[in-house]
């Protein structure tokens, strides 16, 4: 695979517009995933976990019971790439396979 690069600002802004919920802090890609109790929070990271690991490209990601907080950057690329991109469309497939309220 070629060394990824950092998107360019409108390339990354446009991308955003189509990603709910996503968001640039910090330098990284950053989600507050909530879901309905830990399981079925545990259940999107070990989906989430499979795909990331299919993709070598992982996230950093915190969970306290319900809650999942998602940052992706691209450390070989010093920034936010179309990898992330690619990890976060497939995050809110999962997310959104998940138990509803
Ligand atoms: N994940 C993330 N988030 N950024 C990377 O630069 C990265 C990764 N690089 N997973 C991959 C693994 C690289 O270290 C391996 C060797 O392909």
């Amino acid at each position: 695979m070629s060394k990824p690069t950092p998107l360019a600002e409108a390339s990354l802004n446009a991308a955003l517009v189509t990603l709910d919920g996503w968001s640039v802090r910090g330098g990284k890609l950053h989600r507050e995933y909530v879901f309905t109790d830990f399981v079925t929070a545990f259940g999107f990271m070990t989906s989430a976990a499979l795909v990331a690991q299919a993709l070598d490209h992982h996230p950093e990601w915190f969970n306290v019971y319900s809650r999942v907080t998602v940052e992706l950057t691209t450390h070989d690329a010093g920034g936010i790439s179309e990898r992330d991109l690619e990890l976060a469309r497939a995050m809110e497939d999962i997310a959104r396979r998940q138990p509803q309220k």
